[in-house]
């Protein structure tokens, strides 16, 4: 059987994490309601209405604030049994810091959480999807190493407010693209463009803010509230351009030891501390480019300690993949970057369909790669859990090519587990709904169920996607004939 007719020949085991994910700035609103403090976004966005492609912010977005109870019906019917979600920083700390709790923040999230669970889904909670409080970025955000500390003590505040329901938590997502796209160019606020320097700080400091962050709750809350907790980290996959040529094949290796070995390896090799590799590489280039020290921070040993092993489960982000050859790039610039430093060229296939987005081309092989690389290097110890996957498109319906997505890279994941032996043991489709697509606005929709922007309840709508992932859920198999497009250009 193959990935084109009938039933798959495989089946999700029946204890197989089904979720779908959101983020709090993209879906909240109520920037300033109720006590909430600004973060960077908001701060960010008001002052520079140009930056996104719409000109819009998420002041508003799908008002998630106020209508979550229709949220949690539309996870509902999806026949999920885990909703990933995120907590707003400053909605629950206004300046950050724990000295303030906002009252009714600590209360929306206390409501949610618990109206989920009365229909029994399960909360998975993200403490930092990218909304750092304003009065924290103010200090640097994550260049400043106090922030490690900051961090973790609004993780202490939120397990101690919801740890007593929520047993399933991750600390960080995504810091490649939050400190790559924020700090190291101007893709993402805070726009720092503090490229080869801040960039290898937020990623320090970030990763750090982890560690501490999985130790406290380790030591001091899991004893009792015996939940896990863990971070995600997000990779495309790379293809050599010409897969007989070695230095392609060296690329993509290349590639994923700099922009994702950088965060996995600390938190998930045998040996901790960032791959030998990119240590090496990072200081011998800042030492060539004439910096008195290496433009990556180094650990103490404690931190290496710390670092290693603290993560119950590998979060993992999947959305596309490049073709991968060494780039043409020169040593000796001064602006260094993590370009420069990793010298890889990223193309996309001629052919690979691209659905919505230009950085987007749909190759689902590469996922199963992908959790095969993860398997090989990292995943010895610990499962995988896929904390997003998903494409945009411009907004449709009859969304054929979600569902072909969809059917086709959970197939690769079937594929992982059954003939690879990849221990993946959850996935959660990214998203819900349309919501504020970061520098894209509303313009790229990525969304199982369409939102309504205009209408005063941001009405959700099921796509065909939405009712295709329920019968995967529902069947644990999937049935790549239903919700098939009538016309046959589709990916
Ligand atoms: C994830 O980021 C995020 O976790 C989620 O919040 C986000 O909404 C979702 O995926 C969809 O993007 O066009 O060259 O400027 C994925 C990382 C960040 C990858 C933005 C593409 C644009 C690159 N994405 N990036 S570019």
């Amino acid at each position: 059987l193959d990935d084109s007719s009938g039933w798959s020949n495989y089946s999700f085991p029946d204890d197989f994490i089904f979720g779908v994910s959101t983020a709090a700035y993209q879906i909240e609103g109520a920037w300033n309601e109720d006590g909430k403090g600004e973060s960077m976004w908001d701060t960010y966005l008001h002052e520079h209405p140009d930056f996104t492609a719409d000109r819009l912010n998420g002041d508003v977005a799908t008002d998630s604030y106020h209508r979550y109870m229709d949220d949690i019906q539309i996870v509902k019917d999806l026949g999920v049994k885990y909703y990933r979600l995120s907590i707003s920083w400053p909605r629950l700390l206004p300046n950050g810091t724990d000295n303030n709790v906002n009252n009714a923040g600590a209360k929306y999230y206390r409501t949610l959480f618990e109206e989920l669970i009365k229909v029994n889904i399960t909360p998975v909670v993200t403490l930092f999807h990218w909304d750092m409080p304003t009065a924290l970025m103010d200090l640097g955000g994550w260049s400043n190493p106090l922030m490690v500390d900051y961090f973790v003590d609004y993780a202490r505040v939120a397990f101690k407010l919801y740890g007593d329901i929520i047993n399933f938590w991750t600390t960080v997502n995504e810091p490649h693209q939050h400190c790559y796209n924020g700090y190291g160019s101007t893709i993402f606020v805070p726009a720092i463009n503090s490229s080869g320097v801040a960039e290898y700080l937020c990623s320090h400091y970030i990763l750090l803010g982890h560690a501490k962050a999985y130790r406290l709750y380790d030591t001091e809350f899991r004893p009792y509230q015996k939940g896990k907790i863990g971070i995600t980290l997000d990779a495309f996959w790379g293809e050599p351009k010409d897969a007989n040529k070695q230095e392609d094949r060296d690329a993509v290796e290349t590639y994923l030891q700099m922009h994702f070995g950088l965060y996995a390896h600390p938190i998930f090799s045998m040996e901790g501390d960032y791959p030998p590799f990119v240590r090496e590489r990072l200081d011998t280039y800042s030492e060539y480019e004439g910096f008195a020290r290496s433009r990556l921070p180094t650990f103490t040993e404690e931190e290496v300690k710390a670092l290693l092993g603290s993560s119950d489960f590998f979060g993992l982000n999947h959305y596309t993949t490049y073709l991968m050859s060494p780039s043409t790039m020169e040593p000796g610039w001064k602006v260094p970057s993590l370009e420069h430093d990793t010298r890889v060229k990223l193309e996309q296939h001629p052919k690979w369909p691209k659905p919505g987005a230009d950085w987007l081309t749909v190759y689902p092989p590469g996922f199963r790669k992908l959790l095969n690389w993860v398997t090989n290097k990292y995943g010895r110890n610990v499962p995988i859990i896929v904390t997003e996957n998903g494409m945009c498109d411009h907004g449709q319906i009859d969304d054929y090519e979600r569902v072909s997505y969809y059917n086709k890279y959970l197939y690769q994941l079937l594929l992982a587990i059954h003939t690879d032996g990849c221990k993946v043991e959850g996935y959660f489709a990214w998203t819900l709904m349309d919501d504020f697509e970061w520098t894209d606005g509303y313009t790229a929709k990525f969304g199982l169920y369409s939102v309504d922007f205009n209408s005063p309840n941001k009405t959700r709508t099921p796509k065909l996607s939405a009712k295709n992932y329920r019968g995967i859920v529902k069947s644990r198999r999937i049935n790549f004939d239903s919700f098939k497009s009538p016309i046959s250009t589709y990916l």
